[in-house]
């Protein structure tokens, strides 16, 4: 079934049916104020950190409210409705409607009785308030007079838990004032007779506002339970019912901002008001305010920068594949979801509420890949940022607060750290994950010298970035188990396989062996003789433990339990074949071509479903060792044999590398939203980002996709698909192209920014090839492999490549 389309266009998601199998969201905002909306105005907004910086309320596990409601009433009839299809929820047969998700603002357009309207949220760029532009046309033969009401509800208080839950202490902090053309809402109002060096308790007054603009007030209300009426819902205030707010404030209640205003039209005649809201002191809200007198224009500039700064970052890859699937995920959706994920990490979703205060650091550091073709400076900043995140040992802080202090921080060694975060030891894989990284944005960009910057550690000292890399494979050497491979320590990237100092894990062993060859690289590179011999070495070590207690005859094991037991060998009764250690082996480049062929065999054969390849296969039920904390889930479920979808990105890059182009596109489609579209009562999630994972065959709702927006799957995706499927892989001096695509691609193109200069791709597959490299021709001129050295590049570059 079928809610939507992807208008390609206007780079815009239309959800036609707003009855969605579960709210479809988009994101609003920047670091500095960020917004959540869903095709039925659901949501909730904060400003820096949805932990501490709640503003509007939202009820996560209900259907969907509150949210940023309009709502418009015809003052002749009495009858009113929402400029969303909920909260009032007219009869579809009357009430017409579709909302556009686009690139930081979303849309809702509806017809109702004779009148049109269009209410645009988003946050405008730099700025830290949001605005709902609300436009009403009469499409009837006569003159109408509306109501047009605005709601947001505040939250008591910007800690999301003590809005919440300590309801004895945030009801009687907050109250409402009004003035002209805004509700005020201050927290902690009592303090401003207090200078900020009296603060009591360390507390300061906390100002809102929610103002209108572009017409006058004709009724407010600030109190919550005044506003919708005992016994009512969202969908019947009383007030919006009345067609008159009352002019009620709060004071020890739920605050709310709600205002009215009464426009009369004129058959054909349109009005266009602003809603604005935010965290600002009356005087500056009031001149906030002032900006949005001409509300239609404002608002159109505005959208107008937002689009351009979007679109400006999208466009430095564009590809027209013949399967529009593909497209739409490379060229919007999945780069903005990267964009979101790299912004947002797991902070603020409609499932993670709002309370992790900083970045994992593993999550955060692969995040990044995901727009380093796109946006390599912005990377290059939170590289940096993540680098300065890492221990003096070399392994990385857990979790990264947001108010992260270089230098200075504990780490797990200190109970501080581990009281403070919750994070009670380190992880082994967390500084592995800087290898795809760094080199993923050194290729990129062919800036060598950020090698040399010099960056602080964590807790002390400082190094530069090829010092941090060193100290990260150190950092393993000195965290070996018994066997000489590196322990799993508290947990590698499966936050369900606890191995400890003693337990040891082959994704963390075949991490280390890629990260000791882009070392490596990089020390050729760099002419340091010495290293390359200690690497090298190791190397040729780390290879023969792996190949000797690794490999199971026609798979990779997952690793070794405290005990010493071999976890996924084939004679397990569960878990006997895992996922990541296959598709590692080739990423890594420790596989041979024997054991890739067998090993990528085994996963399509045993693991992979009509919606990508379970983790591992069978679930644990019982015979889960101690560290295998996937029992606790459900089968099918998550790391328990769900179909984990960060999994499938290297599933894809693992499939293209080989050369596998059906493959490779195959587990492609299995899993992208947008190949779902059709049949997204099964997935549920929006169709045009992704979640966390989709339930495997072990589970009663097999298909069902989980936790969306803010997971790791965006960015491996987009690796697999960019390095992968279009072949697009530079390394220090140039880009070797080699696409793996499915049989029946005929041909298809790339424009590619690249280190300043605009790459004009085109691929020729005349012979229905997978892969492969028949002719190159670049600007002319004939090469003799599929490798472009950037000396040849010029402004503009004509390049065609012939599989
Ligand atoms: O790798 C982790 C990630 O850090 C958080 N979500 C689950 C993944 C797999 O366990």
């Amino acid at each position: 079934m079928k809610y939507g389309y992807f208008d390609d266009l206007q780079r815009e998601y239309v959800v036609q049916r707003p009855d969605t199998p579960a709210p479809w969201v988009n994101y609003l905002g920047s670091p500095e104020y960020g917004a959540i909306v869903s095709n039925n105005a659901g949501g909730y907004s904060f400003a820096k950190s949805g932990a501490n910086g709640r503003i509007l309320r939202y009820v996560f596990n209900q259907f969907d409210q509150p949210g940023r409601y309009l709502y418009l009433r015809d003052n002749a009839s009495g009858d009113f409705w929402s400029a969303s299809w909920q909260p009032v929820g007219k009869d579809l047969e009357k009430y017409h409607c579709e909302c556009r998700h686009g690139m930081g603002y979303t849309r809702m357009l509806a017809e109702y009785s004779g009148i049109q309207s269009e209410a645009v949220y988003y946050v405008p760029k730099d700025s830290a308030h949001e605005v709902w532009e609300l436009t009403v046309t009469n499409r009837s033969t006569e003159r109408r007079e509306l109501t047009l009401t605005g709601y947001a509800e505040f939250t008591n208080h910007s800690n999301y838990e003590q809005d919440q839950v300590n309801l004895q202490y945030s009801l009687f902090i907050s109250r409402t004032l009004f003035d002209t053309n805004r509700i005020m809402q201050q927290i902690h109002g009592n303090l401003d007779a207090q200078a900020a060096d009296e603060m009591v308790d360390g507390k300061t007054v906390t100002e809102r506002f929610f103002g209108l603009a572009g017409a006058q007030v004709a009724s407010y209300c600030g109190d919550k339970d005044a506003f919708l009426g005992r016994y009512h819902t969202y969908g019947n205030p009383k007030g919006v019912a009345a067609g008159d707010l009352g002019n009620v404030l709060s004071y020890n209640e739920n605050s709310c901002g709600a205002l009215s205003c009464v426009v009369e039209l004129e058959p054909g005649e349109s009005r266009t008001v602003a809603f604005l809201l935010g965290m600002k002191p009356s005087a500056k809200a009031a001149e906030l305010l002032q900006g949005y007198r001409n509300a239609a224009d404002r608002c159109e500039k505005e959208l107008k920068e937002l689009k351009e700064e979007w679109y400006g970052r999208l466009d430095h890859l564009r590809v027209d594949t013949p399967d529009p699937a593909f497209n739409t995920m490379i060229n919007t959706w999945n780069a903005y979801n990267c964009f979101i994920t790299f912004v947002w990490s797991r902070a603020a979703s409609f499932i993670y509420c709002g309370l992790r205060n900083g970045y994992g650091y593993r999550d955060t550091v692969q995040d990044i890949q995901g727009i380093i073709h796109l946006e390599p400076e912005m990377a290059r900043e939170k590289i940096r940022f993540m680098l300065s995140a890492q221990v003096d040992n070399g392994g990385g802080l857990p979790l990264v607060k947001f108010t992260h202090n270089p230098g200075h921080e504990d780490t797990p060694d200190d109970a501080s750290y581990v009281a403070e975060t919750g994070h009670p030891a380190y992880r082994a894989d967390d500084a592995l994950w800087l290898f795809p990284t760094v080199y993923k944005y050194v290729a990129e960009t062919g800036d060598k010298e950020f090698l040399d910057q010099v960056i602080p550690f964590a807790n002390r000292d400082e190094g530069t970035v090829y010092e941090h890399l060193k100290r990260a494979v150190q950092f393993s050497l000195a965290h070996l188990g018994p066997h000489g491979l590196p322990a799993g320590l508290y947990a590698d990237w499966n936050d369900c396989l606890r191995l400890g100092a003693n337990g040891e894990s082959t994704f963390v062993a075949l991490q280390f062996y890629y990260a000791l060859r882009i070392l490596k690289y990089f020390a050729e590179d760099r002419g340091q003789q010495e290293d390359c011999r200690w690497l090298e070495n190791e190397l040729e070590e780390a290879g023969k433990k792996i190949q000797a207690l690794c490999w199971d005859g026609d798979r990779f094991i997952r690793g070794f339990t405290e005990e010493g037991e071999r976890i996924g060998a084939a004679q397990d009764p569960e878990a006997n074949l895992w996922l990541n250690p296959q598709s590692w082996a080739v990423i890594s480049g420790l596989a041979s071509e024997e054991q890739a062929d067998e090993a990528m065999r085994k996963v399509f054969d045993r693991l992979n479903t009509p919606y990508g390849a379970v983790l591992m296969d069978p679930p644990y039920h019982a015979h889960a060792f101690d560290g295998a904390l996937a029992v606790i889930y459900n089968p099918g479920t998550k790391e328990n044999a769900g179909i984990f979808s960060q999994s499938q990105g290297w599933l894809i890059l693992a499939e293209a590398l080989l050369g596998h182009g059906e493959r490779a596109f195959r587990y492609f489609t299995e899993n992208a939203p947008a190949a779902q579209n059709d049949r997204a009562e099964i997935r549920r999630l929006e169709p045009y980002c992704y979640g966390q994972f989709t339930e495997g065959p072990a589970s009663k709702h097999f298909g069902r996709s989980q936790v969306h927006w803010l997971t790791g799957t965006a960015s491996t995706v987009m690796v697999g698909c960019v390095e992968g499927i279009l072949g697009l892989r530079p390394d220090l001096n140039g880009l070797r192209l080699a696409p793996a695509v499915p049989k029946q691609w005929k041909s298809f193109t790339m424009e590619k920014d690249f280190r300043g200069r605009k790459l004009h791709i085109r691929v020729e597959n005349p012979n229905g090839k997978e892969s492969g490299f028949t002719s190159l021709n670049v600007n002319g001129q004939e090469l003799a492999s599929n490798y472009i050295p950037e000396k040849l590049l010029t402004a503009e570059n004509e390049i065609l490549l012939v599989l």
